[in-house]
């Protein structure tokens, strides 16, 4: 190998700051911005000797075979099935001789970690996935001849990372999955979404941030921006309804910028009637240096006692926990399968969803924006485990600081966003484990999320905070919670096969969480059975579609005898894929209300039964 080589496969120590000064906007078209697509076929080659960066592939690929990106790898190649090392991947494009301009590459998500070269020089690196990250690329870009790009991508399963796996040398553990995790979906990795080349004026709008709340009938929104360059100058920012567009002038110092505009009989963003407003902001006078366009919704969220209020209204969240996830396509975004989602979440009656586990692609959160669905948006953090030793715990911690920072600064202007939620089933031990959990590990839970629920309400105080449970996980970490949800397993997991005494088990445990939470909303985020679709008996019997409706029509007629509950979510929305092992045939979680190819099961003609008032109108197969 020889020096210059070593040279340039060094970090530049400016490529992390160059990461965080690019403005992570998501990139709208405008008068003054365009944005290029760079998905298609890209080519691709596995790394299993992790030798790549020391044989210069970053230089460009020799051979491999063709991807598409956006996609996962793990379900178009055999010998890329279960494969979480480093893959790399390249593409050439062109562009036009674009003088003045800022030319930003922005990745939609790498699962895991990500490292980038263009034209064979490094851009930086990027760890944790399912959220953007984005390299300036103004004077490496060339305009007179075709541009290289490489990354190489990696999802190694990894300790610390967030979410981890459990340490085999530390745990016994009574299962073993392949790919061993500690969560139950597949690990897919990849270029999981779009990288979009971006071009921007060199003074532009770099970040905005609007606030909404109610004065009466009317709206009020609050929207601060900053400009790069630290500009001043004067702007303008508009409001258009479609019929009367308000507008105000701002001006802007030091790259500061900040009005409020009063929206009289404002159309308020609701399920019922999602409207929504154009924001634009344009710097400049009468010549305009650029234009920010986004969308945005009026609408307000509070908890107020034992209620979710929406507007000042009660409302009930009726919908369920998702993944993305799709025969094929992993987790790659698939823009077909998410319309088609988002109709028969409408379909079913549903008014919302969460993000389990991770951050879901951008333009869910903008569909989502447009069919009125409520979204609770998580992290990556699901099954961290307290009984794991203390530097691999505030290893974590940290990532995950800067993940809900990155989580916030990306999606906090969608009106559908009602809540943040920290994480999904935080446990004493692994739950594959025969081990004791250490008597301390309910206190090292305490002092991983007090910070990081401080740090959330710091960064935005106008959402509820919350963290999702597993049922008989420790109430303390559930004080953090402004709504204390639950998962909870019984006529599954606990008390198998038997509806009737699950059903009062579910009673009396509901009735002690209500008791030991007294004062706050409760949300039942995770109920549901394993149904093989086209299963049925009589009486109901487990695996089938007949017991998964039973089960599900308890869950509901329980949550109906408390107040207090604001919402249900059975689990899942659709079937998906996890690793392999006893616990799940072929693969695959069957807890669908829908396939995983999105057929309705007899659950969803429960579900819609009940949260849209359709009655079921095919034969009743359950009797
Ligand atoms: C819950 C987890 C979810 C699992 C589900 C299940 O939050 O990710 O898929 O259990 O076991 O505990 O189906």
């Amino acid at each position: 190998m020889k020096d210059d080589t070593l040279l340039k496969n060094e970090i530049p120590a400016e490529a992390a700051v160059l990461a965080s000064r690019t403005t992570l906007l998501y990139p709208h078209e405008s008068a003054t911005r365009r944005t290029h697509d760079l998905s298609g076929l890209w080519k691709f080659k596995l790394d299993k000797l992790d030798e790549g960066e020391a044989a210069g592939w970053w230089d460009g690929l020799n051979d491999g075979r063709f991807i598409p990106v956006p996609c996962s790898w793990n379900d178009l190649f055999d010998d890329a099935k279960s494969y979480c090392g480093a893959a790399w991947y390249e593409t050439e494009f062109r562009i036009e001789a674009d003088a003045g301009r800022q030319l930003i590459l922005r990745f939609g998500s790498a699962v895991y970690r990500a490292k980038a070269w263009l034209n064979a020089q490094l851009l930086g690196e990027h760890v944790g996935g399912h959220l953007p990250f984005a390299f300036d690329v103004t004077g490496i870009i060339r305009a007179d001849a075709p541009n290289r790009l490489v990354v190489m991508v990696e999802n190694k399963l990894v300790v610390d990372r967030v979410p981890g796996i459990p340490d085999r040398k530390k745990y016994r553990l009574h299962t073993i999955h392949y790919p061993q995790t500690t969560y139950d979906f597949f690990p897919y990795s990849g270029l999981h979404r779009p990288v979009l080349l971006c071009a921007l004026p060199a003074t532009h709008v770099h970040d905005v941030t609007v606030v909404t709340t109610r004065s009466g009938a009317d709206g009020v929104v609050d929207v601060s921006f900053t400009v790069s360059g630290g500009w001043t100058g004067l702007a303008r920012l508009s409001l258009d309804d479609g019929k009367a567009p308000l507008s105000a002038d701002v001006a802007v110092r030091d790259g500061q910028g900040r009005a409020t505009i009063s929206v009289p009989a404002a159309r308020l963003w609701s399920p019922d009637s999602p409207f929504l407003y154009g924001l634009a902001i344009t710097l400049g006078g009468d010549r305009v240096i650029d234009e920010y366009r986004m969308k945005i919704g009026i609408r307000t969220v509070e908890v107020r006692g034992t209620e979710l209020l929406l507007n000042g209204k009660p409302v009930f969240l009726k919908g369920f926990g998702k993944h993305e996830d799709f025969v094929l396509h992993g987790r790659g975004l698939d823009l077909v399968v998410l319309v088609r989602d988002f109709e028969l979440l409408k379909w079913v009656g549903a008014n919302s969803f969460r993000t389990s586990h991770y951050p879901y692609a951008e333009e869910a959160l903008m569909l989502a924006d447009q069919y009125g669905l409520l979204v609770i948006d998580e992290t990556p953090a699901v099954s961290h485990v307290f009984s794991d030793p203390p530097d691999i715990i505030e290893r974590r911690r940290k990532h995950l600081q800067g993940v809900l920072t990155d989580l916030i600064a990306r999606d906090h202007n969608h009106a559908c966003v009602i809540m943040w939620s920290v994480a999904n089933e935080p446990l004493p031990k692994p739950f594959h484990t025969l081990d004791d959990a250490p008597a301390d590990s309910v206190e090292k839970g305490i002092a991983f999320f007090r910070p990081l629920f401080e740090h959330v309400r710091v960064l935005d105080s106008s959402r509820p905070v919350i963290m999702v449970s597993v049922h008989g996980g420790p109430n303390e970490w559930l004080d953090f919670s402004d709504v204390v949800c639950t998962n909870s397993y019984n006529a599954w997991y606990a008390v198998s096969g038997n509806l009737e005494e699950a059903e009062t088990v579910l009673e009396q445990e509901l009735t002690a969480f209500r008791d030991r939470h007294s004062g706050k909303p409760i949300f039942l985020t995770e109920f549901g059975a394993d149904a093989n679709a086209g299963g049925h008996s009589q009486p109901p019997e487990m695996w089938s579609e007949d017991y998964q409706g039973e089960l599900v029509a308890m869950y509901l007629r329980v949550a109906d005898k408390f107040p207090e509950i604001i919402g249900t979510h059975p689990w899942a929305f659709a079937d998906f894929k996890t690793s392999e092992s006893i616990m799940r045939v072929s693969g695959l979680n069957f807890k669908g209300a829908f396939t995983r190819d999105r057929r309705p099961k007899i659950v969803a003609r429960v579900l819609r039964e009940s949260w849209a008032g359709f009655r079921i109108a095919v034969p009743d197969k359950r009797c």
